[in-house]
């Protein structure tokens, strides 16, 4: 069987990373469908070697597409993706909107498809934020065999998963900079270029912010509502590719040797093991690429059964686009079934 498949929001990061990975793993696809706003109608995208029109998502008619990924932010997808799936499109949505919907599956093929099959309550399954994702794929097979009972998470996120826009302001003002301008920030709070600042989201009022209070709560629905994670969001100065230290505290002991081979053997995971030569993956080092990296796995000497770890993904695909796709695979399995 072949889908009618439509992106919307197709002009953004994760719109353009999506049409690529379709095209990339060769999905069923009869027509696929590049939709944005009315202001993008008429642009122009790729889809592997052709060019696709973008139609405008006023203009468009849900009833003949199947498969709807929204790569949009939660105020886009609140206007539209209940209806469209009230209309019977499958939708995929990457806001942050139906996340902690009770009737609304969040998935990490690697880590809870089961709840894949609750799609059917609403006809929307939500994609979970670019951090949760990699942490999600690489502590779900660890908890498994030893019950996590804290996280302690810092991230180093880079600028690509706030949008175009805010690639071209690290772009922008690293070069004003060389020419004594000033440029003021704009999709930031504060001065990206040759800086960082510990702010992704906005301030809820416990002091926190929005992406650390999202990490925090997508990891219990995903992994067990056993899961305890304290989160500090931290933007760097990097186009793509997000990373995060992590320390996790288990329940019982589980050493590093035990934990690499663990982590092995999952096919989403690349492990490099402190015996290596090269011991740790940097955000270039990944960007592109479908893994998740885990490198430097050590043990915490100031507090029993705990172990430390560096992450590495990239945002825009597993952290986006391709956990999306990979969640649509799944999907097709079920309707072929
Ligand atoms: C960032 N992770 O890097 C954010 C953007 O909940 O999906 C995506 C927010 C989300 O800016």
């Amino acid at each position: 069987t072949r889908y009618n498949v439509a992106i919307v929001g197709a002009t953004g990061n994760v719109g353009r990373e999506t049409l690529e990975v379709l095209s990339e793993r060769a999905f069923p696809i009869n027509n696929v469908y590049a939709i944005a706003s009315r202001e993008s109608q008429n642009k122009e995208v790729s889809f592997g070697d052709k060019t696709l029109k973008i139609s405008s998502i006023d203009n468009t008619d849900f009833s003949k597409i199947e498969i709807v990924f929204f790569a949009t932010d939660a105020e886009i997808s609140q206007k539209y993706v209940s209806n469209i799936a009230r209309q019977g499109c499958l939708v995929i949505d990457k806001s942050s909107l139906f996340r902690l919907d009770p009737d609304v599956p969040l998935i990490v093929p690697e880590a809870n498809l089961r709840s894949l099959k609750d799609y059917t309550k609403k006809n929307i399954i939500a994609n979970p934020n670019c951090c949760t994702i990699p942490i999600a794929v690489v502590l779900k097979p660890l908890d498994n065999v030893a019950k996590i009972r804290r996280i302690i998470i810092s991230t180093y996120q880079s600028v690509s998963g706030s949008g175009r826009a805010a690639m071209d302001e690290l772009y922008n003002q690293t070069k004003a900079k060389y020419i004594f301008n000033d440029v003021q920030p704009q999709n930031f709070p504060r001065q990206i270029a040759f800086n960082l600042f510990p702010q992704i989201g906005n301030f809820n009022k416990d002091g926190s912010t929005t992406e650390e209070s999202k990490i925090s709560l997508e990891l219990k629905k995903i992994i067990g509502s056993h899961i305890k994670a304290t989160v500090t969001c931290v933007r760097v100065p990097v186009f793509v590719s997000h990373s995060m230290s992590i320390n996790v505290e288990f329940s019982e002991e589980l050493n590093v040797e035990e934990a690499e081979e663990i982590l092995r053997e999952s096919d989403s995971i690349e492990v490099n093991s402190l015996l290596n030569e090269i011991q740790y993956a940097c955000p270039i080092d990944v960007v592109g690429t479908d893994l998740v990296y885990v490198s430097r796995i050590r043990k915490d000497y100031s507090q029993k059964n705990t172990l430390n770890l560096w992450i590495t993904a990239d945002n825009l695909r597993k952290g986006a686009a391709l956990n999306g796709v990979q969640i649509a695979e799944e999907l097709i399995k079920v309707l072929n079934e």
